[in-house]
């Protein structure tokens, strides 16, 4: 059972029936009956609750892709960054303000890698976390830390992501290439982008090139979802 809106319920275990009281077997002739029944035990159960943080947006990639530093760049969130892999132990929010009227919330999980779905590495065990997330945004890194390939961690991360949930790869994605300061940005952009077919952003977290297109980009993905499906994945109150 999923609670995901303020005030659902659920019945995990049943109370026992009440007994008969004293007063049950009152009768004209037995005005001070002594007679009672038992009632029945109630039911115990050890239960596992599983939390499942609320996002708009999930920011999923590789380790060290950038994920923490564009979340403490967008937000005031201050997740640790590294230059190591699996710096993030836990997801992190944040909340990106674009002005009065316009935010949203952005979670950082731990990094995936190839087997995530069977448990490898560490963010399996949050991509529970951005089931709820409405649009995913990817990071891939253009010159990743161990010599692989941006394009195919691009579609290894997919392939986990499919594996896990085959729902979270029918959500609006953003994809982007990170560490737009670095000279092969560009290429693994362009690259990236013919193969897939569909814009590609080009950041920075750095020097902030392009952060607020991609804020931008994401909210205007955030609106023409909820428009069109209002229930699914309703505006997060800000509180
Ligand atoms: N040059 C450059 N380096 C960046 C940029 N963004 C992040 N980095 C560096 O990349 C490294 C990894 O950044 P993180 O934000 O920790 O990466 P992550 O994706 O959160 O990594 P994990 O938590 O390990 O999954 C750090 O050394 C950052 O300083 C960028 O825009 N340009
Ligand atoms: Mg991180």
């Amino acid at each position: 059972k999923d609670l995901s809106r303020p005030g659902d319920r659920v019945v995990v275990a049943r109370g026992g029936k009440g007994g008969k009281g004293n007063a049950a077997f009152k009768s004209p002739t037995n005005r001070a009956p002594r007679e009672a029944t038992p009632g029945s035990e109630g039911e115990a159960r050890h239960l596992r609750l599983e939390l499942r943080l609320i996002a708009d947006v999930g920011l999923v990639g590789k380790p060290n892709a950038g994920k923490s530093t564009l979340l403490s760049r967008m937000t005031r969130a201050r997740p640790k960054v590294a230059n190591y892999p699996f710096t993030t132990k836990h997801p992190h929010l944040g909340r990106v303000v674009l002005d009065m009227e316009r935010s949203f919330v952005m979670a950082d999980i731990p990094g995936l890698i190839e087997g995530a779905h069977r448990g490898a590495g560490l963010g399996h065990e949050f991509l529970r976390h951005i089931q709820r997330s409405g649009i995913l945004v990817h990071l891939v890194e253009p010159e990743p830390y161990d010599g692989t390939d941006p394009i195919s961690n691009y579609r290894n991360i997919r392939f986990e992501l499919e594996q896990f949930d085959p729902g979270l790869v029918t959500r609006p994605e953003i994809v982007v290439v990170t560490k737009a300061d670095l000279p092969s940005a560009e290429r693994v952009r362009q690259e990236l982008q013919d193969v897939l077919q569909k814009p590609v952003l080009k950041i920075s977290a750095v020097t902030g090139e392009n952060l607020n297109i991609l804020a931008e980009r994401i909210w205007q993905t955030l609106t023409d979802q909820r428009s069109a499906q209002p229930t699914l994945f309703p505006k997060i109150p800000i509180g």
